[in-house]
């Protein structure tokens, strides 16, 4: 059993900590269910577009998601390594379908204009949860631990890695598939929760096994109040309630969503880290 202080360290110096049998049995099943029902919906061209990543479903599709961003015990695991007031911005499910590609090798920040993106304080976490245990057989999370403050070779690799070739796979030699020096995999148990910076090169492994393998990602700005006002600006946008999404559902979520109400210019959407990583 990790204490608290362990994770901690191991999120600010490696980018990323584990917290084991976070959903109950009810909650897996019925995420299942309706990540299950949303991938077999997908259309032969949303799947080849998305063929690295598997999918990218947002979780505005579906109001049990609002049960699963509001999570007590995720919200629980957040506290415990003291963010008190996360605040939630965007979700997605990622099904990698048997026999599926590796994932490239990405970091998800977009906030690299801004000087706070180049010291520890985490500006942006995902909460990954794998609905089936995993394995590098079928597709476990892989991670370069420290990448999120310190360059990697895999930086000048991939400088933008979100671009339609690499999501269609058109060059399946491209070394952003393949193994990189360092790595580390992350096999867990269907349920767990992984919890990384949003700066942390990772991607997956292949699924070169017969069945489905589902991670639904969230994304929180765990220091919302911390961060600089051209970040806020940029997070705090109004958002509308979802279509799909009941008044219930949304009221769930509401107190998690960030609110800026100053008049500072939005810092702009850069996912390039600058010269002041090294
Ligand atoms: O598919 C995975 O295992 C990882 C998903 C991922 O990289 C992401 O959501 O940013």
């Amino acid at each position: 059993m990790k204490s608290a202080e362990h994770r901690w360290d191991q999120l600010i110096e490696e980018g990323y900590c584990l917290f084991e049998g976070v959903l109950d049995g009810i909650m897996l099943e019925r995420l299942r269910q309706v990540t299950d029902w949303l991938l077999d919906a997908q259309t032969a061209e949303d799947s080849a577009a998305q063929r690295s990543t598997g999918s990218m479903i947002s979780v505005w599709e579906d109001p049990l998601f609002a049960e699963l961003v509001s999570y007590p015990r995720s919200l629980e695991a957040l506290r415990s390594l003291g963010f008190l007031r996360p605040k939630f911005s965007s979700g997605f499910v990622i099904g990698k379908p048997p026999h599926s590609p590796a994932l490239f090798w990405h970091q998800d920040w977009w906030g690299w204009d801004d000087q706070g993106s180049y010291t520890p304080l985490p500006q942006q976490l995902f909460l990954m949860y794998y609905l089936v245990d995993t394995t590098p057989e079928n597709g476990c999370l892989r991670v370069l631990a420290g990448s999120h403050l310190k360059r990697h070779p895999v930086h000048d690799v991939t400088p933008d890695a979100h671009t339609d070739e690499l999501r269609r796979v058109e060059d399946p030699a491209h070394p952003a598939y393949r193994p990189a020096p360092g790595e580390l995999s992350v096999p867990v148990r269907a349920g767990d929760l992984v919890v990384g910076d949003s700066r942390l090169l990772h991607s997956s492994h292949s699924n070169s096994s017969e069945g489905r393998r589902t991670v639904i990602t969230l994304w929180y700005h765990p220091l919302f109040q911390l961060l600089s006002d051209g970040l806020r600006a940029h997070i705090g946008r109004p958002r509308p309630q979802p279509e799909s999404w009941s008044s219930q559902a949304w009221d769930r979520v509401t107190p998690l969503l960030p609110v800026y109400e100053g008049d500072v210019e939005p810092v702009a959407w850069n996912r390039v880290p600058g010269p002041e990583l090294r």
